[in-house]
């Protein structure tokens, strides 16, 4: 049968169930995720996603047709997500929706963006997207290829020097720039790439500025995912999000599967455990806001904060508050490589992170055993993993998180990157080698 054959008998398929008023299993083709039960802590941030979990199949279309139907308990209050359209109520326009993405149909969906501080919003996607002019962010390209979507990225908005690291993104390497800076993009630009390359979505994290009318006027759909979001709830829906405008979404839902694994095993380890207070940094001369997304790293890894910190919402210059602290037990630097210094190269020199080593060397902490390098171009559920063997050194080994990262890079980065041979956490033991030297 061929596939506009398979699609007729999808749609009869569904008149006969709207006749017959009896629920009905959809084959999604080749796809077979949405049929494989997953269990993780976030959700597809998509309206006609109904029952907020992971995909849009037919169950969202059967809780969207029992409100309908005002059977009793299916409501728009109760299914705030059953509005596919967005217009405030739930009618049959919501499930010829939901029925369009069930058959792989051209439809306009409606998302949950984030913006860059965090808030959202909701705007409208012409569905399935192409391809994408992305901006040169550095989360996003992670992103990309966390959630297997780095193929569609046809040209990136970039700033000098552009940063995205060649071991993890040889791939990236070559494009000219879109627009001024890493953020802003150029009409002309956009425009030839629509030609060339057929771009039909701009995925980015900041403001377009006055051009986003302009875009969406050519066509174009924006997308804002929750890029750097540290949680398995914000990165679960960054990464079904992705797959999901791409209509690729098997590996999304694999790896946000996998990350909330290692969260419950980090978890279930450090139940009834005093939390680990940490100082999170990231450069050497500032602490991070706890409310930050580097620093609710730790609180993914099972940590927390200082009282000296704690309900700062800003960042927090270093000063002789650090040097006097009596209830910090350990810093975790989360440390950025660079284009010629990768965390990801076998060559890395850890000695260009000497320099952040000044700033707290005469803590109690660094005293004590308790500083630690994380790298922070890790992909997220790594970065949480590092991150507890450096709050809970007696109860996760870097053996451990290098196992996990070596299963993590064999499934989904492809198996080329050996975890054993790259350096992306240091010790106080070889921090304070660094120190000496
Ligand atoms: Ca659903
Ligand atoms: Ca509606």
């Amino acid at each position: 049968m061929n596939p506009i054959a398979i699609k007729l008998v999808a749609v009869i398929a569904v008149v006969a169930v709207v006749v017959a008023g009896l629920a009905i299993y959809f084959n999604n083709g080749s796809e077979d995720s949405s049929e494989k039960e997953y269990r993780i802590d976030g959700m597809l941030p998509v309206f006609g996603n109904a029952n907020e979990d992971y995909v849009i199949n037919s169950k969202d279309l059967d809780i969207i047709e029992k409100i309908i139907d005002k059977k009793e308990g299916f409501t728009l209050k109760e299914f705030p997500y059953a509005d596919a359209n967005n217009d405030g109520v739930v009618d049959t326009k919501d499930s010829e929706i939901v029925k369009k993405v069930i058959n792989k149909e051209k439809t306009d969906v409606y998302i949950v963006n984030t913006n860059f501080d965090n808030s959202t919003y909701i705007d409208v996607v012409h569905w399935p997207c192409k391809a994408m002019a992305s901006a040169g962010v550095s989360t996003l390209p992670m992103l990309y290829k966390c959630a297997g979507v780095l193929d569609f990225v046809k040209g990136m908005a970039l700033s000098e020097p552009w940063n995205a690291d060649p071991y993890m993104f040889p791939m990236l390497q070559d494009f000219k720039s879109l627009g001024p800076n890493m953020r802003e993009f150029d009409v002309d630009k956009i425009r030839d790439l629509m030609k060339t390359d057929g771009i039909d979505c701009i995925v980015c994290v900041a403001s377009l500025k006055a051009n986003e009318e302009t875009f969406k006027d050519m066509g174009l759909s924006i997308i804002r995912p929750a890029c750097a979001a540290p949680t398995v709830d914000g990165y679960t829906s960054a990464m079904l999000l992705m797959g999901f405008i791409f209509d690729t979404p098997t590996k999304s839902l694999e790896v946000s599967e996998w990350f909330q694994k290692v969260k419950d095993q980090i978890d279930s380890k450090t139940k009834g455990v005093t939390k680990t207070r940490a100082l999170p940094l990231t450069t050497s001369t500032s602490v991070n806001a706890p409310t930050s997304s580097y620093a609710q790293v730790l609180v993914t890894a099972g940590g927390t904060f200082p009282k000296e910190v704690l309900n700062s919402t800003a960042s927090i210059a270093f000063g002789d508050w650090v040097y006097s602290m009596n209830d910090c037990d350990a810093i975790v630097s989360l440390y950025s490589g660079s284009s010629t210094n990768s965390w990801f190269g076998k060559d890395c020199d850890v000695s260009a992170y000497s320099q952040s080593i000044l700033a707290y060397k005469d803590t109690k902490m660094f005293e004590n055993n308790r500083v630690y390098i994380v790298a922070f171009d890790l992909p997220m559920p790594l970065k949480v993993a590092y991150t507890a063997v450096a709050l809970y050194p007696t109860l996760f080994t870097e053996k451990w998180a290098e196992d996990l990262s070596q299963d993590f890079y064999d499934k989904f980065f492809g198996g080329n990157i050996k975890a054993s041979e790259i350096n992306v956490f240091l010790t106080t033991e070889e921090i304070k080698a660094l120190a000496k030297a």
